[in-house]
Order: structure tokens, then C-alpha cells, then sequence
């Protein structure tokens, strides 16, 4: 393994010219130092770094990659789309065939709309449940992320809670006063604050799965109680399956769980690694959206031919019999090595998974909440994350985020892995 020497030049050139050198905040590896690699190429479950590294990746673009990098479909697909032309601003036959395969998936979706991203996805639906309800106020939860429109960053996951931000400067205090953020998994706290602003709360998001403060599954009861309470209280529940769309499993975590809500925020694998968000719900709220109804919300590249060309392809092979019982058992075998090692050394760790999404908590759990995140020891988790890449093992840059296990981990990978972990224990 060379040293990263030529990773950290170029890095050097990036910080000149783009703020902490990156175009997302995580990825400049500010909680486990170092200079992060510049990756040049991926393949399968692998990357490669600038420097000629090779690395077992388990940050997978942060979840759209569940069939791993350049999966020959998805590069074939992207290649003839673009053959036709990349982007027309006019409705192609490939956004219908999507919008067939998620409204068919997904139990709550009757209706969708592309846009580009995650972000603009919860920005939408969050635009479309207060037009709907007339009520200007959200309930979030703590340590989930929604992406950064300002209405979200009230005690946010992933890259916020990664450097400790609370909130955000920008974001005006008359916006930001009308969210508000409760502790995961505490349904008595929802129920408080129904009742503290009664008729004033337009919706509640959630990841039915909280994937950005670490894996935090949702307790029994949460969400069917979520469901309860926004029915009562004549609010929408949103659910932000961003990550777990298409990954808890084929219909998404509200499949998983048996809980449907009124609204679902998609993106990651629906895009294939490539720039794709959705929202969809019920057919009469959808249609509160222009052009049929008032609501606005446009984008010249929603849709792009070649994002959905690879999200098409991604989600054709996901649909294939047996795909996520496969993806299933090899994260569960991942899970029980690292499990298994943690048990054997008396580590003060835990392991969460659902399905092919998990997290090492370096805190003996079971994390329920961002509170329970944030016992973690991080000092810990740096020295992990740091003694696992030199053994060529890529993780997620913080102890508060997914790693992701696709289709293209082998079981000899996976083992790889396990053993690295006890070989950097000693
Ligand atoms: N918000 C992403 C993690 N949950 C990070 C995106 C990125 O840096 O690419």
C-alpha cells in the first residue's frame, strides 16, 4: 500500500479552490484526519485511489452503488442513453418506465416526480404537505438528515452532526423555528408536541431506517405509531427513504415494516450513480403539484434521460428472484464476523444492521437514538477507520454514517474484512 503521497498534493491543489478541497463536506475526512484519497476508478466492490491503491468499498457513493461500480448493465445502459442525446427538457419514454417501476415498488406511491436529488426530493415534499395541510410546521427527529434545504437543518445527521454543527448560519430563524426536532424513536415526544401546537403541524419526516448518525433501526411500534398520531392529528408522514428506498428492501423500508406513509422521498439507487431524487404519494396530493395544481416545482435536468437510463438498469437487476435474500445473508455474515470479533476482545462496540446497511458503534449500544450515537468514542472510531484503509478496507469517513454492502461483496470480501478488524486489534 503506497502512502496516499499523490492524493495529497492533489488535495493540497483542491483546498485552493474548493472549499475544504470537496464539493460535499464529508468527504474531506475532517473526523478521522488524514488527507482523504482522490479515487480514480471503481470497480465491483472495489475503488482504486490516484496513488494505485485498491481498496474493498464500503461508502458505495453513499448507497446508490447496491450493485457495486461499473456494473456492465449500468454502464451499457448509461452509454446508449447518452448515445442518444444526454438531456432534452421534454418528457422521454425512460422517465414512464421509471415511474411504472417505483409506483409498482413502492406501497404508497400512486404517483411520482424525478428531480435531482435527495435533497430537492424532501425539499418538494416538504413544499407539497404544507401547501396540502395549510400548517407551517415539521416535526424531524434527531441525528436524521433530509438533505440541506434550510427547513432541515435543525440538529441534523451525516456531515452536520460529522462536524458537530447544531445548525446552520444562513438559515433565517423564522425558518428554522418552525422545525421541530425530537429524539428517534421517542413516539411520547411526537405526541407532546401534537399536542403543544395543535393543527399547526403540516407533517412529520423520518427515516424509517436513520441512516445518517449511524444505523439506528426504528424501534417496534415507532412508526406504526408515527402513522397513528399524523392520521390523528391530520398531518402528513413523510418518509425519507433516500437510502433505504429500494435497499431495506425491494419496496423500500415502508415494505420492510408494513407501514405506509402519506409521502416517500427517494433517491441513491433509484439514480444508479447518477443524479436521481423522487417524490411520490397518493394520486390526490401529488396532483396539488403544476402543472395540474398549484403547487410549484421545476427542474431542466429532473428526469435526465441518462440518470434514469441507470437507475432503469439498476433497479431491472434488483428485481431479479433472490437479490436481496443474497444481499441479506452476505451482510448478515459481515455482521456476525464483526460481531463476533468485538465479543471474542470484550470491545466496547456494537454492530446495527438492517438488511445491507450497518454501522460499528464504538459504544457498547444498543443506539437508539442521536444521544446514544453520540456516546461513542471517536477517538476510537478514527483509529479504526484508519487502521482498516491501510489494510485496504474503505469505509465511511465517520463514525455517524451507513456502510453498505452490495451485490458485488464477495463472501471471501466480506471475510477480508472481518479479519482486518482483528488483525488491526492485534
Ligand atoms: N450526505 C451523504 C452522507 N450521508 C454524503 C454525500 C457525499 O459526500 O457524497
Amino acid at each position: 500500500m503506497s502512502d496516499g503521497e499523490r492524493s495529497a498534493r492533489l488535495f493540497e491543489r483542491a483546498r485552493k479552490l474548493m472549499p475544504g478541497g470537496v464539493n460535499s463536506p464529508v468527504r474531506a475526512w475532517g473526523a478521522v484526519g488524514g488527507s482523504p484519497r482522490l479515487l480514480a476508478r471503481g470497480e465491483g466492490a472495489r475503488v482504486y485511489d490516484v496513488d494505485g491503491n485498491r481498496y474493498l468499498d464500503y461508502v458505495a457513493s453513499w448507497g446508490p452503488l447496491i450493485l457495486g461500480h461499473a456494473h456492465p448493465a449500468v454502464v451499457t445502459a448509461v452509454a446508449e442513453a447518452a448515445a442518444r442525446g444526454t438531456s432534452f427538457g421534454a418528457p422521454t419514454p425512460g422517465e414512464l418506465e421509471l415511474a411504472e417501476l417505483l409506483c409498482e415498488a413502492v406501497p404508497s406511491l400512486e404517483m411520482v416526480r424525478l428531480v435531482s436529488s435527495g435533497t430537492e426530493a424532501c425539499m418538494s415534499a416538504l413544499r407539497l404537505a404544507r401547501a396540502v395541510t395549510g400548517r407551517p410546521r415539521v416535526i424531524k427527529f434527531d441525528g436524521c438528515y433530509h438533505g440541506h434545504a434550510d427547513s432541515f437543518l435543525v440538529a441534523a445527521g451525516s456531515g452536520v452532526l460529522t462536524q458537530g454543527i447544531p445548525g446552520s448560519p444562513g438559515v433565517p430563524p423564522a425558518i428554522a423555528e418552525l422545525t421541530l426536532s425530537l429524539p428517534y424513536n421517542d413516539l411520547e415526544a411526537v405526541r407532546r408536541a401534537c399536542e403543544r401546537y395543535p393543527g399547526e403541524i403540516a407533517a412529520v419526516i423520518v427515516e424509517p431506517v436513520a441512516g445518517n448518525m449511524g444505523v439506528v433501526p426504528p424501534e417496534p411500534g415507532f412508526l406504526s405509531g408515527l402513522r397513528e398520531l399524523t392520521r390523528r392529528e391530520g398531518a402528513l408522514l413523510i418518509f425519507d427513504e433516500v437510502i433505504t428506498g429500494f435497499r431495506a428492501a425491494w419496496g423500500g423500508a415502508q415494505a420492510l415494516y408494513g407501514v405506509t406513509p402519506d409521502l416517500t422521498c427517494l433517491g441513491k439507487i433509484i439514480g444508479g450513480g447518477l443524479p436521481v431524487g423522487a417524490y411520490g404519494g397518493r394520486r390526490e396530493l401529488m396532483e396539488h403539484l403544476a402543472p395540474v395544481g398549484p403547487v410549484y416545482q421545476a427542474g431542466t435536468l429532473s428526469g435526465n434521460p441518462v440518470a434514469v437510463a441507470a437507475g432503469l438498469a439498476t433497479l431491472k437487476a434488483l428485481k431479479e428472484p433472490g437479490v436481496y435474500d443474497t444481499l441479506e445473508s452476505k451482510a448478515a455474515l459481515l455482521a456476525a464476523g464483526l460481531t463476533q470479533v468485538i465479543r471474542e476482545r470484550g470491545l466496547p462496540c456494537c454492530v446495527q444492521r438492517v438488511g445491507s446497511m450497518l454501522t460499528v458503534f464504538f459504544t457498547p449500544g444498543p443506539v437508539r437514538s442521536l444521544t446514544e450515537a453520540q456516546q461513542a468514542d471517536l477517538e476510537a472510531f478514527r483509529r479504526f477507520f484508519q487502521g482498516m484503509l491501510a489494510q485496504g478496507i474503505y469505509l465511511p469517513p465517520s463514525q455517524f454514517e451507513a456502510w453498505f454492502v452490495s451485490l458485488a461483496h464477495s463472501e471471501a470480501d466480506l471475510e477480508a474484512t472481518v479479519q482486518a478488524f482483528r488483525q488491526w486489534l492485534g
